[in-house]
């Protein structure tokens, strides 16, 4: 039995950019059922949560007694398991992974701090001063994967895991034009989320916060 904790509610800007979304997205690219469990904030803090997440943060996955934490290495074990995510030969599953891990540690880091800025501190007198130096480093971030991608479909010779992790990094971007106004970025983005899997991914995500009220004291 699979099994993967998810965010009873977000708000609307967060909605389809929830970590637990990518793991959602590859069980399905996978063909492998899951059940899911949705935490309140009290259950993010409980021991027992702690347990299997220690930060208390989503996703956490657990598969017949193995639990794991992390969206990226989540991610990468259902990889293991299909071919839908990773190609066979081991030198394109380590070229996949390398871009994995770009994805999330080398571009993902960038484009957080700049939605960081526009979400959370778009009122701090700082924000306006830090925020043009912060968008030029995603530019050049986004400019590189761009590179990559001309002329080729995807990160690799077939969709892979890599290609989930950094099409869901790029989205984070989705309420800017930084990577709609780029057309191999947009293209990659429209191809990748024309996918069944993702569509499906993206449905069970969404229908969760339409089936559950707000926290208290916040309003939808
Ligand atoms: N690096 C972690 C990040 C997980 C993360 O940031 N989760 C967010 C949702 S996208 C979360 O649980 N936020 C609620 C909280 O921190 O209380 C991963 O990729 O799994």
């Amino acid at each position: 039995v699979r099994r993967l904790s998810v965010l009873a509610w977000v708000p609307d800007f967060a909605r389809g950019l929830v970590r637990e979304h990518r793991v959602r997205w590859a069980l399905e690219e996978a063909g492998l059922p899951y059940e899911v469990r949705e935490l309140r904030e009290v259950d993010q803090q409980s021991p027992g949560y702690r347990e299997l997440q220690p930060f208390g943060q989503v996703p956490a996955y657990e598969e017949d007694g193995l639990v794991l934490f992390e969206s990226g290495a989540i991610v990468h074990h259902i990889a293991e398991r299909s071919p839908a995510l990773l190609p066979p030969s081991p030198a394109g599953r380590a070229r996949a992974l390398t871009w994995m891990f770009a994805a999330l540690n080398t571009v993902e880091p960038d484009i957080s701090n700049l939605a960081t800025i526009d979400h959370f501190a778009s009122g701090e007198a700082w924000a306006p001063l830090r925020r043009p130096a912060v968008v030029d480093l995603v530019k050049d971030k986004l400019d590189i994967v761009a590179r990559r991608l001309r002329g080729r479909p995807y990160l690799e010779d077939q969709f892979t895991a890599a290609d989930l992790l950094m099409s869901s990094v790029l989205r984070i971007l989705r309420y800017t034009d930084l990577v709609s106004s780029v057309p191999v970025l947009a293209d990659y983005c429209a191809r990748i989320e024309a996918r069944p899997a993702y569509q499906r991914s993206l449905a069970d995500h969404l229908a969760v916060f339409a089936r559950n009220p707000p926290p208290p004291g916040v309003t939808a």
